[in-house]
């Protein structure tokens, strides 16, 4: 099956939805035309602003994103979305509920959906993710928002990639220190107290600022705490305006070109890894690899001797 790249490529500068999908498909599926679509379409990107929605299952954070998108359409945004669904052990899909509902949006025009399943391995969903971003925003979307569930390194990592991260918590009993220790407080530049319409919202609000004040700014920036009701469509409006603030904060203080730099860093150091690992670990240094381990086995030589060995085969082999 022949793909026209040129053509396709054609097809998605003239804002072509299908070829749009197409591209992300090639690039999620890492087929070789990938690493040519990415460089063609990377001189596009730079425009789009990132925001990743992140926290415990069950928050409200596909509500809240669907009510997000909302207020980006009133004021004429072309939004992207990014669902990376937690699998489901049973299925080994993406969950159905969030399907329907991201579906939903996507029927809106200027909105354009995408589900990442996480497939139960978790390598390399972080640069795919990246990677998606980074063609939605060539196509020209004003906003990239990114949904994950924030249980993880990977989905930390995915949140953090983003300009603004926003955590999702709710007021059920000890939500917020679960946050805490998931590590998820600490990438928060928005706090999202969600289903403010339960009973206890005001009181882990106050409990959450207490717990970011004691905390203290961070790089100069205060995370403000903001309740909502997403499914009533409530306090959305407040959460733009206040990510539209950060975001001034972040361009005005040159943060924002700074987190660009790092994350390109990162992406630059990924691609460099993850070539290395694939050429270091061909068929003959595997084999070598078994050899050492029956004489570690042995007991002739210790692994540490043992890999010194190997990577001074890997040096002669790359004179
Ligand atoms: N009571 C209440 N329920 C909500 C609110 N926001 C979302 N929900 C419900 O919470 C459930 C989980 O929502 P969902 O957006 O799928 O959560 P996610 O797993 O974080 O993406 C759904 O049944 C929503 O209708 C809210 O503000 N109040
Ligand atoms: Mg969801």
């Amino acid at each position: 099956m022949g793909i026209d790249l040129k053509e396709l490529l054609e097809r998605f500068g003239r804002g072509d939805r299908s070829a749009l999908s197409r591209v992300i498909t090639l690039v999620e599926n890492r087929s070789s035309l990938a690493p040519e679509i990415l460089d063609a379409l990377y001189t596009k990107t730079g425009r789009a602003y990132r925001i990743g929605i992140t926290g415990p299952p069950g928050a409200g954070k596909s509500t809240l994103v669907s009510g997000l998108v909302q207020v980006l359409r009133s004021k004429n945004k072309l939004v992207g979305v990014i669902a990376v669904d937690p699998t489901s052990p049973f299925t080994g899909g993406a969950l159905l509920g969030d399907r329907i509902r991201m579906q939903e949006i996507g029927l809106n025009e200027g909105v354009f959906v995408r589900s990442m399943a996480t497939r139960g391995s978790l390598g390399g969903l972080a640069e795919a993710a990246t990677d998606v971003a980074d063609i939605m925003d060539a196509f020209g979307k004003d906003f990239v928002v990114t949904e994950t569930v924030g249980v993880g390194q990977c989905e930390l990592d995915v949140a953090e990639a983003c300009y603004t991260t926003v955590v999702v918590i709710v007021p059920e009993s000890g939500d917020s220190i679960q946050a805490m220790k998931a590590g998820l407080m600490e990438i928060a530049d928005i706090i999202v107290i969600n289903k403010s319409d339960r009973e206890g919202a005001d009181n882990i609000a106050r409990q959450t600022r207490a717990m970011l004040e004691l905390r203290g700014e961070r790089n100069g920036w205060m995370p403000p705490v903001i309740p909502t009701i997403a499914s009533q469509s409530k306090g959305l409006d407040d959460l733009y305006e206040m990510i539209d603030k950060h975001r001034q904060f972040l361009e005005a203080s040159g943060l924002l070109a700074k987190h660009r730099r790092t994350n390109i860093e990162r992406t630059i150091r990924a691609l460099v890894e993850s070539e290395i690992y694939r050429t270091i670990w061909n068929e003959s240094t595997m084999h070598h690899l078994e050899k050492l381990v029956d004489e570690v086995m042995a007991g002739r030589i210790s692994p540490r001797r043992a890999s010194r060995q190997l990577l001074e085969r890997l040096q002669e082999d790359g004179e």
